[in-house]
């Protein structure tokens, strides 16, 4: 039985999924992000997701959220859209119909950051992405709600993308961080094969699965981003290159390293100990997009 295919993801790899704005393009062209995420206590991380899409080229991004904390998410940046969705507590399948109508137009969904879950979280995101024709990025809080029944995924109709910290993984997959640690290429392998998805385990060289059995080394980024809200930017990224038509893996392993590369170049500047997650999109995506 052969193992895994191991690749290293070089810069002019990812350069060449870079999106390149045309002449005769509109805000159309570059794709809407819908993003789920955010709730009260927890709005920063639906603004980190909204703004790093923007700052990866998405056109247009709309984040539906509780009512309750959509205007915080809001007042974080002038360009975010906003849909609130009415019902209390956690998301559940009281926000299916809402959802639904909220996807229409839209070209690629992240969810999860700051969400929070309860015990419909996981059954809602089964029935979204079993409906839904637009590719997912499932991470944080929406990972820890389907780990209970990673079968949900299966009935997925367009790609899915899950970017689990090894945190989250050990919850994925029931085993602790320390063993997820010991085996980050096993462990990343079989979740993508066993899901259909492409799966991120992120960490110092973040490993991108995709189902097919390739895997993707990443050697962008530092222990700066060991900071609250790094892979919300992540997630932001990874949305915008679906919305943007790039498929997985390429879109996949690219945001990945654009998301290094944005810590590495926000790193040079303002150092490693004080950076902060809102520094990899101000100062690093936009430090990238020039470089490129
Ligand atoms: P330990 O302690 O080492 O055993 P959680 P979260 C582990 C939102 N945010 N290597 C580690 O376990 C997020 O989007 C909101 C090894 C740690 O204790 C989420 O929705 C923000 N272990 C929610 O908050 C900004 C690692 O996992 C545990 C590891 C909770 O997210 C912040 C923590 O993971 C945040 O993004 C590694 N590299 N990384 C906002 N401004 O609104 C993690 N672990 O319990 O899933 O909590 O990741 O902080
Ligand atoms: P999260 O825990 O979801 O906020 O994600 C943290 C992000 O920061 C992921 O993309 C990690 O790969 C990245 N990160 C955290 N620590 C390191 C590290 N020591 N070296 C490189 N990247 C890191
Ligand atoms: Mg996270």
């Amino acid at each position: 039985v052969s193992g895994p295919a191991l690749f290293v993801v070089e810069e002019s790899d990812a350069r060449a999924t870079l999106p390149v704005r045309k002449p005769d393009s509109h805000k159309g062209t570059y794709g809407h992000v819908l993003v789920v995420a955010g709730s009260r206590g927890k709005t920063g991380a639906a603004a980190l997701v909204a703004k790093a899409a923007l700052r990866t080229g998405a056109g247009l991004v709309t984040v539906a959220t509780r009512s309750d904390a959509l205007e915080a998410v809001q007042a974080h940046s002038a360009e975010i859209m906003g849909i609130p969705l009415e019902a209390a507590g956690p998301l559940g399948m009281e926000d299916l119909e809402a959802l639904l109508a909220a996807a229409e137009g839209k070209d690629a969904l992240v969810m999860g950051p700051g969400i929070s879950r309860g015990p419909g979280t996981g059954t809602l995101i089964g029935e979204l992405l079993a409906r839904l024709e637009i590719p997912a990025v499932l991470d944080a809080d929406a990972l820890n709600a389907v780990a209970g029944d990673l079968s949900v995924l299966r009935r997925a109709k367009a790609p899915v993308v899950l970017t689990p910290h090894p945190g989250e993984m050990a919850r994925l997959t029931g085993k602790s961080t320390r063993e997820v640690q010991a085996h980050r290429m096993e462990v990343v392998s079989r979740v993508a094969s066993e899901t259909g998805a492409t799966v991120v385990l992120k960490g110092d060289r973040t490993l991108t699965a995709h189902a097919d059995g390739r895997v993707f080394i990443n050697t962008t980024g530092n222990p700066g981003m060991a900071t609250g809200g790094s892979g919300d930017v992540l997630s932001g990224i990874c949305g915008a290159l679906l919305a943007q038509g790039f498929v997985p893996p390429e879109a996949v392993w690219t945001a990945v390293f654009a998301h290094g590369l944005a810590g590495d170049l926000a790193a040079a500047r303002r150092g490693q100990l004080g950076l902060v997650a809102g520094d990899l999109i101000e100062q690093g995506l936009c430090e990238l997009w020039v470089r490129w």
